[in-house]
């Protein structure tokens, strides 16, 4: 048995030389250790030796199966290395070759616009604020000075989720909010931005969804004046310095007195022109002085606190500011319409 074994060893050992690939290497490891091969075959044969025996062909038989398991092992190695050369020596990288142009990201336009519009406010020092999308109806409508059948609290003009949620028609509800966390003794200075909807029919100028930033400033001594102030300082700035504003009357149901602004157009300076429908003016966002029933909902005292607030739509701002001449445009993803804002 002993002389077997070594005959086997020599066996292997030269299959193991001649093998000239893995697969031939691995043919001569099932051939000679596997579970149907001579080595198991030995093994098995074990238990009809004498005692004696026994124990010097168990060591032998060891022996050879881990001389056959590491000239293996090392061809396998040489062989693996061999493999990781050529491919080394074929599949060289050209690190001179141009490399291919990659779409670079950049904010969308009504993000930058949003940006612009709070970092002019926090420059005259309003807060940002934000809220919930979802709305109760009371602060949605009811602490705005809307009652219940007030005409913009039609069911068909809103998405009513039940009788008392609905997605919010405006940002004001998030002032309302807020003045009633401040319990009616600390000022308000505070803008909001966020997503607005309305059961409108998209077209040019209308979107079921769109957004709105909306400013309040409620403290004691707050004036018409520092409302005109505000925006006329909002209107240059962004703008530009020589645009002129007016202030005309006009109804909201939270304010009172009620005011639109115009700013004059850049176009034709005031002559009138298409762009202004000849009138020489733009029309670009709603304000007023809190009317007292709304500070009142809220916990502030009319008699002691006042309070202005202005509302305006983002995407109108840059329509006119940037000459767009559809508001889907900034809601259907157009690489070819986005990429014109990004900035380089
Ligand atoms: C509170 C009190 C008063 C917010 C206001 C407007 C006037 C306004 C529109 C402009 C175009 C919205 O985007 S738009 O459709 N808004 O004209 N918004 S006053 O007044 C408030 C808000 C909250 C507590």
């Amino acid at each position: 048995m002993q002389e077997k074994l070594h005959a086997l060893k020599e066996e292997a050992l030269t299959k193991v030389a001649q093998a000239e690939d893995l697969k031939a290497l691995e043919a001569v490891r099932v051939g000679y250790l596997g579970k149907k091969g001579p080595m198991t075959e030995v093994l098995r044969g074990m238990g009809k030796l004498s005692p004696e025996e026994r124990p010097v062909v168990g060591e032998l038989a060891n022996k050879v199966r881990e001389a056959i398991t590491t000239a293996l092992e090392e061809k396998k190695q040489r062989f693996e290395a061999d493999v990781l050369n050529t491919q080394l020596k074929t599949e060289t990288i050209d690190v001179t070759l141009p490399g291919r142009p990659v779409n670079l990201g950049g904010p969308h336009l009504l993000t930058s616009i949003v940006t612009e519009i709070e970092d002019l406010f926090i420059g005259m020092g309003f807060d940002i604020k934000e809220g919930p999308e979802v709305e109760t109806d009371y602060y949605n409508f009811e602490a705005l000075n809307l009652p219940k059948d007030h005409p913009a609290r039609d069911m068909q003009d809103s998405f009513y989720i039940t009788e008392e949620l609905l997605l919010r028609t405006h940002t004001s509800p998030v002032q309302a909010r807020t003045m009633g966390e401040y319990r009616g003794n600390k000022p308000v200075k505070m803008i909001c931005p966020g997503k607005v909807y309305r059961r409108d029919t998209d077209d040019a100028t209308h979107s079921h969804q769109f957004t709105q930033v909306e400013g309040l400033y409620v403290d004691k001594n707050v004036r018409m004046s520092d409302l005109k102030g505000v925006l006329n300082q909002f209107a240059k700035q962004f703008f530009g310095e020589e645009r002129e504003i007016r202030l005309r009357p006009s109804f909201f149901p939270f304010t009172e007195p009620s005011v639109e602004m115009d700013i004059s157009c850049k176009v034709c300076h005031g002559k009138g022109c298409s762009v202004c429908k000849q009138t020489g003016w733009i029309e670009i966002l709603g304000g007023g002085m809190v009317h007292p029933d709304v500070l009142k909902m809220a916990g502030y005292d009319p008699e002691i606190y006042s309070g202005f607030a202005f509302g305006m739509g983002p995407e109108r701002i840059a329509m006119l500011k940037y000459g767009v001449d559809d508001i889907r445009h900034f809601y259907t993803n157009d690489q070819r319409f986005l990429t014109q804002y990004h900035k380089a």
